[in-house]
């Protein structure tokens, strides 16, 4: 039973695969707002400190992203059991006594989100609803830890109904993880993260 399970599951991922080609990103998104006037944007960039402590969380995040990114649950739920061991590894003994208590519970919640993920490897939306608090709690982590790169947060507005969603990227180029192929190129930088 479980093995025709996975089988179904890596037929659906190769089948979604084949699909790929068709490349229609973003077009029908452009077309269905009218153009707004173009204004110069000015993006708000907060500084952290350098620090090597979350190489492998943020490694491990940003895969997970990209696996989203393409519509891949099953390599997003690899990804999410990397990141959850990661996460579990994290020396809070490192870190100031007085941010130990705040940074476990970050990494707690962060943790469990990694959990549904890594569990879900069929249900791609109920990833992407524990992918979306992730980022809030790996950006809430680095603003205390500090960070090893510069990371951007960006928002799609229409993400979740239209109540938008967030995630990190270590590029401010646009490639949609909520949405994947469907809308890859809809969203926007909200916030800069960069290190001193
Ligand atoms: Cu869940």
């Amino acid at each position: 039973m479980i093995m025709l399970f996975l089988a179904l599951v890596s037929w659906g991922a190769s089948a979604q695969h084949d699909h790929s080609g068709m490349g229609n990103s973003g077009s029908s998104h452009s077309n269905m707002a009218p153009k707004m006037k173009e204004e110069p944007r000015v993006i708000p960039s907060i500084k952290v400190k350098h620090s090597l402590a979350v190489t492998s969380i943020l490694d491990n995040y940003l895969a997970l992203k990209d696996a989203l990114v393409d519509d891949n649950a099953k390599k997003a739920a690899s990804s999410g059991k990397m990141l959850f061991d990661a996460l579990g590894k994290f020396d809070l003994s490192g870190q100031e006594a007085s941010k130990q208590k705040e940074l476990k519970e970050i990494l707690d919640d962060a943790k469990e989100n990694a959990e549904h993920i890594s569990e879900n490897g069929d249900k791609i939306d109920h990833q992407r609803e524990h992918f979306e608090l992730l980022g809030g709690d790996l950006k809430d982590l680095i603003v205390i830890t500090g960070s090893d790169r510069t990371l951007y947060q960006l928002f799609c507005s229409m993400y979740n109904n239209n109540k938008g969603g967030k995630w990190l990227s270590a590029s401010d180029k646009i490639k949609n993880p909520f949405r994947g192929k469907n809308m890859e190129k809809c969203g926007r930088v909200l916030v800069e993260i960069s290190v001193k």
